[in-house]
């Protein structure tokens, strides 16, 4: 069955590139910058591997960005994501990347961009793989925080064709960034946003009205609200979800009370994707098979939520 989902022509549309640093190449990277970590080896710092939530997470995530510093290692980081793509036959990718991780830390705004970039664009003439940069706010900073990184990125408007919103979502809701987004779309982008991952069904509601968002990342928790499951069917708005993430932050207690495929049976545009493989233990197709061994998961729902993937993409 592995081979078989691992052959799927995919789309991948919950992706952070920060999210995709294996240990090893984030001690490669230390060691080229003389970064001193917190961890003694590959192994240690794979044990830190369990969390109870979100923040739990986004702390050791934030740790371990730290090592990125130059051009260089976003191009590094971004190849090394592209490789992995090309081994599960995902053709294209709509990956995030937080400039704020970077810029908060005195890392120059054009050292990520342009490192991203230029690895995306070998990605295409390489290996073949269509892709479009998501640019994400950080939830937890303010929202003239936003405003500022969406001015200083404005200059690159090539390099990126939307924006989305991520980290801590409780407390923060999509209405706090109503009017960044506003601005961005005036800009003629796209828009995404993390909703009802941790946060209620509200926060769904929110990033549909307010920030008009052409997907909902994550959205598992609109199965707490019919009315909103409604919308989502008859709109068909794509939802980004991550089952080894989901299992991982403990949204659901175990991949057996996941539920994605009574979305996907109900008529949501549901799809399949990795967030921070290098921290939930798995990339795309890892994803696929952990819904085939605890749930059941059929060829035919597999190859609905694969072309789903090709669907719901928005850029290229
Ligand atoms: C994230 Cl899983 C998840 N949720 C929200 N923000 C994030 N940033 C990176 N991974
Ligand atoms: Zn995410």
């Amino acid at each position: 069955m592995y081979d078989w989902l691992n052959a799927l022509p995919k789309a991948e549309l919950h992706l952070h590139l920060e999210g995709s640093l294996e240990p090893e190449l984030l001690f490669a990277l230390a060691e080229r910058n003389k970064v001193t970590l917190p961890w003694a080896d590959v192994e240690t710092l794979r044990s830190a591997y369990a969390f109870n939530n979100l923040q739990e997470f986004l702390d050791l995530y934030y740790r371990g960005a730290d090592v990125l510093r130059t051009e260089q290692d976003f191009y590094d980081l971004t190849w090394a994501y592209l490789q992995r793509c090309k081994a599960q036959n995902v053709i294209h990718t709509e990956p995030f990347y937080d400039p704020q991780t970077h810029t908060e830390r005195g890392i120059p705004f054009e050292a990520a961009l342009e490192g991203i970039r230029a690895a995306l664009r070998d990605g295409r003439e390489q290996l073949g793989i269509t892709s479009g940069l998501i640019l994400s706010f950080l939830r937890h900073l303010p929202e003239e925080e936003a405003f500022k990184t969406f001015e200083q990125a404005l200059p690159y408007r090539d390099a990126f064709f939307a924006v989305g919103l991520d980290s801590s979502e409780l407390g923060h809701p999509p209405s706090k960034f109503e009017r960044v987004f506003q601005r961005a779309r005036e800009e003629g982008f796209l828009a995404v946003a993390h909703a009802g991952e941790e946060g209620p069904p509200e926060y769904i509601w929110e990033a549909l009205d307010l920030l008009k968002v052409s997907r909902i990342d994550h959205g598992v928790r609109a199965a707490e609200d019919p009315r909103l499951i409604e919308r989502l069917v008859d709109e068909q708005i794509p939802l980004t979800v991550c089952p080894l993430s989901n299992t991982k932050l403990c949204v659901f207690d175990d991949m057996s009370q996941h539920n994605i495929l009574q979305l996907l049976e109900q008529g949501v545009k549901v799809t399949v994707n990795s967030d921070d493989p290098a921290y939930f233990g798995g990339y795309v197709t890892e994803n696929f098979m952990a819904l085939h061994e605890a749930l059941q998961m059929t060829r035919e729902q597999a190859e609905q939520l694969a072309r789903n993937s090709l669907e719901a993409r928005l850029a290229g």
